[in-house]
C-alpha cells in the first residue's frame, strides 16, 4: 500500500503559487480554498491530501508529523527555527524582501549615527534582533501579528521590520523602505522521520518540484 501523504500550504499566494508544481507532480487540488472552508482538501490522487494552516504554522505541522511535506516563506521558517525539518528546496515562489521601514519625515540614517535606541516594531523578531545587533544598533523590539505599517503612524515605534514587495503598502501609508534585510522565497520543508518512513512518495513530489522550478 502507498503511504500516505499530507502536504500542508497556506491560503492565498503560497497555495496559488504552488499549484503549478503540483501539477508538475501529477497532483491536482480538488477543491478552492477560497470557496470551500474545508481545512483538509483531497486531491485527485487518493492518497495525497492537502491541510491550509496559517502560513506561520506550515513549519510547526511539519516539523512534528502534523503534516509530511510543507511550502513555508523563509521567513516563517527562520522565525521557526528550522528544527526537525529538511528543506530539500528553494521553490522560487511568493518572492519578496524584509526591509526596514519609517515615517518618510523620520531620519533614520541620523537616528543610527547619533546611536539613538530605537522603537521597531515586528512579527519578525528573530530577523530584527540579528539584523540591528549586527549593526550594533540598540532596538527595543515590540511584537506585532498584523498591520505593522500602523506602528510608525501612530507612535508605537520608530520603525517597522516587514515584508514588503511592490512597495505599495508603504508608499500608500507614508513609509519608505531605508534598509534591505533580505530576500524572501517559499522553500519546500520534509518531515525528517516522514523522509525514511515514506521516502519513495515524497521523493517523487521532491523531484517534479526540482524540475518544474523556473
Ligand atoms: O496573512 P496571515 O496573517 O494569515 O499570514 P501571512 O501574512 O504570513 O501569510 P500570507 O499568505 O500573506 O504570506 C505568506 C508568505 O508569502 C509570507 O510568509 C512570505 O514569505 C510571502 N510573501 C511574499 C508575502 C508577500 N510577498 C507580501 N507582500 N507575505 C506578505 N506580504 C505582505 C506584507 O506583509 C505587506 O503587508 O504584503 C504587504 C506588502 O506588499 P506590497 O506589494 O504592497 O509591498
Ligand atoms: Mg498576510
Amino acid at each position: 500500500m502507498t503511504p500516505h501523504i499530507t502536504l500542508a500550504l497556506s491560503k492565498g499566494r503560497i497555495f496559488e503559487e504552488t499549484l503549478p508544481l503540483l501539477a508538475a507532480a501529477g497532483i491536482e487540488v480538488l477543491e478552492d480554498p477560497e470557496k470551500s472552508r474545508k481545512l483538509i482538501l483531497p486531491t485527485n490522487r487518493p492518497e495525497v491530501r492537502v491541510v491550509l494552516v496559517r502560513a506561520t504554522d506550515v513549519p510547526t505541522y511539519v516539523q512534528y508529523g502534523g503534516a509530511d511535506i510543507g511550502v513555508a516563506g523563509k521567513d516563517s521558517l527562520i522565525e521557526h527555527g528550522g528544527q526537525g525539518l529538511f528543506r530539500p528546496l528553494d521553490l522560487q515562489i511568493a518572492k519578496c524582501r524584509v526591509s526596514v521601514a519609517v515615517r518618510s519625515d523620520f531620519d533614520y540614517a541620523a537616528a543610527v549615527r547619533q546611536g539613538a535606541r530605537l522603537k521597531v516594531a515586528t512579527k519578525y523578531t528573530s530577523i530584527a534582533r540579528d539584523f540591528f545587533s549586527a549593526k550594533g544598533v540598540h532596538v527595543d523590539l515590540i511584537k506585532l501579528y498584523g498591520s505593522m505599517e500602523l506602528a510608525p503612524l501612530t507612535g508605537l515605534a520608530d520603525a517597522i521590520v516587514d515584508l514588503v514587495s511592490t512597495g505599495n503598502t508603504l508608499k500608500a501609508n507614508h513609509l519608505v523602505e531605508v534598509e534591505q534585510i533580505m530576500d524572501i522565497s517559499s522553500h519546500l520543508v520534509v518531515n525528517q522521520a516522514a523522509l525514511k518512513l515514506k521516502q519513495q512518495p515524497l521523493k517523487r513530489i521532491i523531484d517534479a518540484f526540482a524540475g518544474a522550478i523556473a
